[in-house]
């Protein structure tokens, strides 16, 4: 069968389901957002019969395919409700998780709606725009079609907190940063895994951070393993981590585990 029938199935069904992984304040280590990752639960019905057992596929291998399908609006439209959903839950249920992030895909932008699908989703669940986090990535924003500018504006008065993801890996040019209503920069996984040796990754590192801070902008490393990555960040001034030395994407039952009572 072919992929694209298999996610079709998967869309109908509803057999996603999301992982969130912590982004800690380096202060502290306490826990001020939370990603949410797409997994395509293989122990589904109709998944595993139509795979016929235990294959796992990442959202590397489905994303784009949903993309090109036009099937990531449907997706995304259930991340969000779902991150949202789950948002709310837990500040009813008082725990204290600051934000919730999800990722907007750059064909997801380009295909258009997506602020007015938040703005819906963001009422119909009931989370304060606070709560929400939206990551894009720099090549996201110029797919925008309307305009990047306008486009960030437009999320920017739901009143949801803003970061471009991989930051650091996009072609684009550095002007952006200034007219961008953003507040926050996440340095990509790749600058960060050879840290502390690498002298040249520690040098970029640096400066993103510097420039960030002189932008009034507030930085998240992201792919943080060890202890010594995590030294490294730290005395440099690196605000947030993200990484496997915290915590690997977990269903949001561990979540709530991690999380302290107001
Ligand atoms: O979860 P994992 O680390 O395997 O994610 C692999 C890639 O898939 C990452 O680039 C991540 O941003 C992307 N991804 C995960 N969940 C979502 C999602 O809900 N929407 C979009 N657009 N991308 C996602
Ligand atoms: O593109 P994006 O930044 O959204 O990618 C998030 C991806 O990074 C997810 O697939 C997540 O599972 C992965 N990830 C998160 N933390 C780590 C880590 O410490 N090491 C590695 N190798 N991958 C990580
Ligand atoms: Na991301
Ligand atoms: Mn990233």
């Amino acid at each position: 069968l072919q992929m694209e029938t298999l996610l079709r199935r998967a869309v109908e069904h509803s057999e996603f389901t999301l992982h969130y992984q912590p982004m800690v304040r380096l202060s502290d280590r306490k826990v001020i957002a939370l990603e949410a990752l797409v997994r395509l639960n293989t122990a589904g019905q109709h998944t595993a019969g139509t795979l016929g057992g235990s294959v796992t596929l990442s959202p590397n291998q489905f994303i784009p395919v949903m993309e090109d399908t036009g099937m990531i609006t449907s997706l995304s439209e259930w991340v969000i409700e779902e991150a949202c959903r789950q948002g709310r839950a837990w500040l009813d249920a008082g725990l204290d998780f600051g934000r919730v992030a999800i990722n907007l895909s750059p064909s997801e932008i380009r295909r258009g709606g997506v602020v007015e699908r938040l703005a819906e989703i963001l009422v119909r669940t009931g989370l304060p725009p606070q709560h929400l986090e939206i990551e894009i990535t720099e090549g996201g924003l110029m797919e925008s079609g309307m305009g990047a500018e306008q486009f960030l504006q437009h999320l920017h008065q739901l009143g949801v907190f803003l970061t471009i993801d991989d930051f650091g890996t996009g072609y684009s040019s550095l002007a952006y940063l200034k007219r961008f209503p953003v507040q926050q920069l996440k340095i990509d996984r790749s600058f960060v895994q050879d840290l502390p040796s690498n002298d040249n990754d520690g040098q970029l590192v640096s400066t993103m951070i510097s420039m960030a801070h002189g932008l009034r902008l507030h930085v998240v490393a992201e792919g943080v393993e060890m202890p010594d990555q995590e030294a490294f960040l730290s005395s440099l001034g690196c605000d947030v981590a993200q990484g496997y030395l915290y915590s690997r994407p977990v269903p949001a039952a561990q979540i709530s585990q991690m999380l302290t009572r107001h």
